[in-house]
């Protein structure tokens, strides 16, 4: 394989006492954490858009990134050019999946017809490349946001033709991904919501948004795609307000258009933040509906209120996240998608590694903390406790739904008022304190 960046080795395992900027401390792909090994584990994913297509702009300045393999084109040529060095990078940071938009590996034709030809050149070469190197296709999805075309949204633009249009890039999308195994296709909102509500039919709006997505389920069964769909929240950025604005949202959203059956949702720290709820919360809220799929993993910077998409750095968030990951059992078809860029100032090629290993050594001590925690079985015995009175007798009876407000009114007038036990939050946060290695 060409060498790209000829002074990034490939990542190795070296443990904590090394001190190589390019060697795993606590990522060791092959070791095992309970059942299986921390790379079953993680699915670490790298995001294409981030990787080979940011520029590191901001909206006070021009990009700084170098990328001396890239003319700086939207020619068909040039996106071909980036694939020899995506893979490099994926090969050299041990990330087995990779995650796209059609427009990040594409560029658009001069009609709608050229544009999708073009996908399906860059599709044959991204097959070529994963079947040469094994890397997989965690998720595909479409661009609907970037074109002024999508001004107004594209399933819920007021414009039929957009919304056609839009339809189109899907179902080219879609069969991309299925053509290259993808385990799963993304939906994240992009431009679906409003600016203001003095131009909006929003239950119209809302109703084209579940029709679009309702249009791509039976493209799916059509051409016998069976990987998982996902839906990833946002509340804002860049509109006003996003219709998938939280977990909650999009879990109301699809049991109210019957599409439960068929979607889960791809959760993103830095939205949850943005949402005013932490990753944990929209974890749980996901999980307790069994629609947990999968994670952009990265973080938001409290000093700043926009998504600013940084790497997860912080061992507290990523071992409260992996908690939540083995709590459910682990991850399927999902995996964990670095949806994060490096900084404005870290422009040079190698910074992408810095970026990329400080994330993955990051979620792998998250992974080995969660595991030990679950292992122990002190914290998650607490909440079982704290709940115990729901096992047997009157609680057991609520939850089963066999009481009635007659009987719970005759219950509550025999027994001496209720003593309460202590939430215990602060020894609760020390017990995991001691967990953070
Ligand atoms: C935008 C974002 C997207 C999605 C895919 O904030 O997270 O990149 O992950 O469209
Ligand atoms: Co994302």
């Amino acid at each position: 394989m060409s060498e790209y960046f000829p002074n990034v080795p490939q990542f190795q395992y070296e443990g904590t006492g090394s001190k190589n900027p390019f060697a795993f401390r606590h990522y060791n792909p092959d070791e095992i954490v309970g059942d299986k090994t921390m790379r079953d584990h993680l699915r670490f994913g790298a995001a294409y858009w981030h990787v080979m297509r940011n520029e590191l702009g901001d909206p006070f300045g021009a990009g700084t990134a170098q990328m001396p393999w890239d003319d700086g084109s939207d020619s068909l040529q040039n996106a071909l050019n980036r694939i020899p060095v995506f893979f490099e990078f994926l090969e050299k940071s041990q990330i087995d999946y990779y995650c796209f938009h059609d427009r990040d590996i594409a560029p658009e034709g001069a009609t709608l017809a050229e544009t999708h030809q073009n996908l399906d050149r860059i599709v044959d070469e991204l097959e070529k490349f994963q079947n040469e190197t094994g890397k997989k296709l965690l998720w595909g999805t479409a661009c609907l946001f970037t074109h002024p075309r999508y001004a107004h949204g594209a399933g819920t633009s007021p414009n039929a033709d957009v919304f056609a249009y839009g339809a189109s890039q899907i179902k080219h999308a879609l069969e991309a991904t299925h053509r290259l195994g993808g385990e799963g296709y993304t939906f994240w909102g992009g431009r679906e919501g409003y600016g203001s509500l003095l131009n909006t039919d929003m239950k119209r709006e809302l109703d084209h948004l579940a029709a679009l997505l309702h249009l791509a389920v039976d493209h799916a069964k059509k051409i016998g795609y069976t990987g998982q769909f996902y839906i990833e929240p946002k509340p804002r950025e860049p509109s006003t307000h996003q219709y998938d604005s939280d977990s909650a949202a999009c879990l109301n959203f699809l049991r109210e258009y019957d599409l439960l059956d068929h979607f889960k949702l791809n959760l993103e720290t830095n939205h949850a933040t943005l949402a005013g709820h932490t990753m944990e919360h929209e974890m749980e809220v996901a999980i307790a509906a069994n629609a947990l799929g999968s994670i952009d993993a990265n973080r938001g910077d409290e000093l700043l209120g926009w998504d600013t998409d940084q790497f997860p750095t912080d061992i507290y968030l990523t071992t409260n996240i992996m908690l939540r990951v083995l709590k459910m059992g682990g991850f399927t078809t999902g995996g964990l998608n670095f949806d994060a860029k490096r900084r404005r100032e870290s422009h040079e090629p190698e910074d992408l590694f810095h970026a990329h290993i400080g994330g993955m050594d990051a979620m792998a001590r998250g992974l080995k903390n969660a595991h030990q925690i679950l292992k122990d079985g002190c914290m998650p015995g607490f909440i079982a406790n704290r709940y115990a009175s729901f096992d047997s007798g009157i609680g057991a009876e609520i939850e089963a739904g066999k009481t009635s407000l007659d009987a719970l009114d005759t219950y509550a007038q025999g027994i001496t008022p209720p003593v309460l036990a202590s939430g215990r939050q602060e020894m609760l946060e020390n017990i995991l304190n001691d967990y953070l290695v």
